[in-house]
């Protein structure tokens, strides 16, 4: 049994009674449930000799649509038999519990959502979803079977335009109004949580910065340091799904 994490009894306390809670999550709050992360673990993803975030990248769209369907379509596949883990559902009951929680995340994997998080703030989109890049309207991926080979890439049956994967990708602005909505709930919350991410990518590490300055507890879920570790209250060492059910909130 891997030691178990120090939780100290006054940040049970402090988050007990905290009024307005905000959570950011990353691609570590999924591992658990058997999803790669992209950094942790010694070693940045890679596809086909691709750097994920070169891969994941807005001018992979127009310079070679069909790979980026291949990636995306190769981690549906992995995600499709994946089940949300302790620390979604824990997230999932936090929000009930506390008066005013709002959670943001930078997963596109919508485990979240699979928990029975109502209110999800998908920060990066979502890889369940295409969008037309003519029309911009989008469809939703989930009754596409494993094995099929659907067409690729999809086309938008409102005006024959072809879609793209619904997901921000690197370069790409996040959707505004989701922003705008965790920079609001990461200014008022009492604690924040910053859970399973490495803190590199902005703007949605810069979530954890304005929870800092607007006077937030900023508490880290994290078995290894992180480039928000310095600016956070305590980081707790171990993994989400062990330690976000021992608050028992
Ligand atoms: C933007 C969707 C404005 C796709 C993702 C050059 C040009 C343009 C922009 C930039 C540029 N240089 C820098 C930038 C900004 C760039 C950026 O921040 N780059 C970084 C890498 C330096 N940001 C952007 O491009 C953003 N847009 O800036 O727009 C703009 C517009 C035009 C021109 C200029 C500026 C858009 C960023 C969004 C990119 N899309 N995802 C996809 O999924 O393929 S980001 C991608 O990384 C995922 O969303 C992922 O979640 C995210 C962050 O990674 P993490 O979640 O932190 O995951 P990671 O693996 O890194 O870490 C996991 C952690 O979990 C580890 O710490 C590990 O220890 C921990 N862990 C492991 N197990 C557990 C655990 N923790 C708890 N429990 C466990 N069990
Ligand atoms: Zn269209």
């Amino acid at each position: 049994m891997a030691k178990e994490s120090l939780i100290r009894e006054s940040t049970v306390e402090r988050v007990r009674s905290a009024k307005n809670v905000f959570a950011l999550t990353g691609a570590g709050v999924s591992a658990e449930s058997g999803v790669p992360t992209f950094r942790g673990g010694g070693g940045a993803t890679v596809w086909k000799g691709m750097p994920f975030d070169v891969i994941s990248s807005a001018q992979m769209v127009e310079r070679d649509l069909a790979a980026v369907w291949e990636w995306f379509d190769y981690r549906r596949g992995v995600l499709r038999e994946l089940k949300p883990n302790a620390a979604h559902t824990t997230l999932a009951e936090w929000e009930e519990k506390f008066n005013d929680f709002t959670l943001a995340t930078q997963n596109i994997d919508g485990l979240h959502a699979a928990a029975g998080l109502k209110d999800v703030l998908e920060l990066h989109g979502t890889i369940w979803q295409a969008r037309c890049l003519a029309c911009d309207r989008s469809k939703s991926l989930r009754d596409e079977r494993g094995g099929e080979q659907p067409q690729r890439p999809p086309v938008c049956g409102t005006c024959g335009g072809e879609m793209r994967p619904d997901v921000v990708l690197f370069g790409e602005m996040l959707p505004a109004n989701v922003l705008e909505r965790a920079a609001e709930a990461a200014e008022r919350c009492d604690v924040c949580f910053v859970i399973g991410t490495s803190g590199v990518v902005y703007p949605a590490a810069g979530l954890a910065e304005i929870a800092k300055r607007a006077g937030a507890y900023v508490i880290e879920i994290n078995p290894e340091r992180t480039a928000l570790s310095d600016l956070c209250d305590e980081t707790i060492k171990g993994q989400a799904g062990e330690i976000l059910p021992r608050f028992q909130i």
